[in-house]
């Protein structure tokens, strides 16, 4: 037994050299790109009375080795020109609720100018800073606030609490999660993460009567980040981009595929392109059990709640452009 037992750690030492190692090797062959002259050239300024209002709730674990893409997002929406980004919302959801990823982001950035609010650390956690800071924003700005979800989202249930008008007042709700059906990823499947994590917060949101716009894990499946893409990331902060290479090798080992998925950067794409997608308006009678497995229930006789589900992104070339010219402006 105790062969078997320092086997096992042998094993599990040697497979974490091994992975370290490879992340190491992808980091250098990635950070020895020179600049990323294709993605970085484009500046521009956009009027104050023509950007638009946002919010991201995000469960961003970049920094913790873990999940990439709401760190991806955090760091498009810092830099993205048309964006008034009023402020940060944060809920737990990748692996643990962690704000200190996000709190660092935002000082690495030097935008420790923009309000940042604790949300839920589990379900059903009440009214939060962050859902009191949601509440009081949109009430500021009736029908003008875009909320990207990046997570699940109970902060914007709990937001209803804290003022009933909320879900009235917001502009539109662009919100990552739900499935059309079970998804795998390589050779792995993969269960619902985001609107599952908080099904009763999922069902009152999608039943508000506010405008909701769903990037289901299908529709994300058209936005891969492959080992090729990170020289397109010339510019990109080295610390950031080395979590993004070591993301990627913990996926290739995961599931055999050579990227990660961008989920989250599909609803903050769309917040300022939705030309770049199809609107999809398709009534919904998804149950709370239904959304406990992720999952979105077409209606078959127009039944239930009309909700936009994009089949996935129309136009690929403009999307990973925007994306990757947007990463490059955070500069190293
Ligand atoms: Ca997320």
């Amino acid at each position: 037994m105790k062969i078997l037992k320092m086997l096992g750690k042998t094993i599990l030492i040697l497979l974490l050299c091994i992975i370290i190692a490879a992340a190491g090797f992808f980091a250098f062959m990635t950070l020895a790109q020179g600049e990323s002259k294709e993605f970085s050239e484009e500046t521009y300024q956009v009027a104050r009375d023509d950007k638009i209002k946002v919010i991201l709730d995000c469960d961003n674990t970049l920094g913790s080795f873990w999940e990439v893409d709401d760190g991806l997002v955090l760091s498009y929406v810092l830099n993205k020109p048309e964006a008034d980004l009023l402020g940060i919302t944060t809920t737990f959801g990748n692996r643990t609720y962690d704000h200190k990823y996000t709190v660092r982001m935002l000082k690495k950035a030097g935008r420790t100018d923009i309000p940042l609010f604790k949300g839920e650390q589990a379900s059903d956690d009440g009214i939060t800073d962050a859902a009191r800071f949601l509440a009081e924003t949109v009430a500021k700005y009736p029908g003008e606030v875009t909320i990207i979800a990046a997570g699940p989202v109970g902060n914007l249930e709990a937001a209803s609490q804290a003022d009933p008008e909320f879900f009235n007042n917001v502009g539109q709700i662009i919100v990552m999660g739900g499935y059309m059906e079970d998804l795998s990823l390589g050779s792995r499947d993969v269960p619902e993460l985001n609107l599952s994590a908080d099904y009763l917060a999922s069902h009152a949101m999608i039943n508000s009567g506010a405008r909701v716009t769903v990037m289901t894990g299908q529709a994300c499946m058209d936005a891969p980040f492959y080992f090729r893409d990170f020289p397109k990331l010339g510019n990109f902060p080295l610390y950031w981009k080395f979590q993004c290479v070591f993301w990627t090798v913990l996926n290739k080992a995961g599931t055999g595929n050579d990227y990660f998925v961008m989920w989250d950067m599909l609803p903050a794409v769309y917040a300022f392109h939705p030309e770049f997608f199809e609107d999809n308006f398709i009534y919904v009678s998804s149950t709370a059990g239904d959304l406990q497995r992720g999952m979105l229930r077409l209606s078959e006789d127009n039944s239930g709640v009309l909700v936009n589900i994009p089949p996935g992104i129309d136009d690929l070339d403009a999307f990973y452009r925007d994306v990757f010219v947007n990463l490059n402006r955070q500069g190293k």
